[in-house]
């Protein structure tokens, strides 16, 4: 576990009604009705004064699209934090930013709130990067039409790291990525399905011969799906003298 004690997320976007959905089910609705965590969704529209609310302008240079300006998202972060303080961080989403990963997540895990500025349209007036936000974030090398989904993700990722989220704390410590490997295949009734047959080795109860076989599946799946998070681990040199797909 990283972070302790309660934690709270602000998001500022344009969809407030976005997230009715993603945080009303499981691990993060549980853990936001124990009061472990809190979630409060901004619409940057409140700090338009015009007629019609604007948040958006054409790029100075000329460009495609449109551009959040820079004005109402800095008032709206200044009023929902009077105070900037060591424990809370501004992060941006772009496509532009710092790829998001378990160790940011980890990092993020140990503040007391963050508040996630989701980018919409063709960007954001860099001034928002360059001097409100700490970090600016990216959730992957793909193109999202904004970055709702991509602050849902951090929400979720972040918020399963703090204590008593995760029933079982244990969960959250030998998790995926924190060895460089991915979880071994896992099985479950029937031992047969559709010919499709679980290892034996898992039926048995010989528990360190089952231990030794996840790792090898383990580190054979990791090699064949993502050869880049081998690079630096010590499963990396391993010969391939055991064989887990054969029970
Ligand atoms: C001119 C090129 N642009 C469109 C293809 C760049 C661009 C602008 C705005 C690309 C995406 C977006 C909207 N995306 C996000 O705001 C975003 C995002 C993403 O697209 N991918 C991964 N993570 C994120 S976080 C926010």
């Amino acid at each position: 576990m990283c972070g302790f004690g309660n934690m709270k997320f602000h998001v500022l976007t344009i969809f407030p009604e976005f997230f009715r959905g993603p945080f009303e089910h499981g691990v993060i609705e549980r853990a936001a009705s124990a009061g472990l965590i809190a979630i409060e969704i901004h619409d940057l529209r409140n700090w338009t004064y015009d007629r019609h609310r604007t948040v958006d302008d054409r790029p100075f240079g000329g460009g495609e699209g449109m551009l959040l300006k820079a004005g109402p998202i800095f008032e709206a972060v200044e009023s929902i934090w009077p105070e900037r303080s060591e424990g809370k961080k501004v992060v941006l989403l772009s496509a532009q930013g710092r790829k998001f990963d378990q160790a940011l997540a980890r990092e993020f895990s140990a503040f007391d709130e963050l508040l996630l500025i989701c980018g919409r349209y063709e960007g954001v007036d860099e001034r928002v990067a360059e001097h409100l936000a700490d970090y600016e974030v990216s959730i992957g090398d793909y193109v999202l039409s904004g970055g709702e989904l991509a602050a849902a993700v951090v929400i979720d990722a972040v918020a399963r790291l703090k204590e008593g989220v995760l029933g079982n704390e244990r969960s959250a410590v030998f998790e995926s990525f924190s060895d460089n490997l991915l979880d071994c295949p896992q099985y479950t009734r029937p031992a047969d399905f559709r010919g499709w047959k679980a290892p034996e080795v898992l039926l048995g109860g010989n528990h360190e011969q089952i231990r030794q076989w996840r790792l090898e599946a383990a580190r054979q799946k990791t090699a064949r799906l993502r050869p880049d998070l081998l690079k630096g681990s010590c499963y990396a040199e391993r010969g391939n003298d055991q064989s887990p797909q054969q029970e």
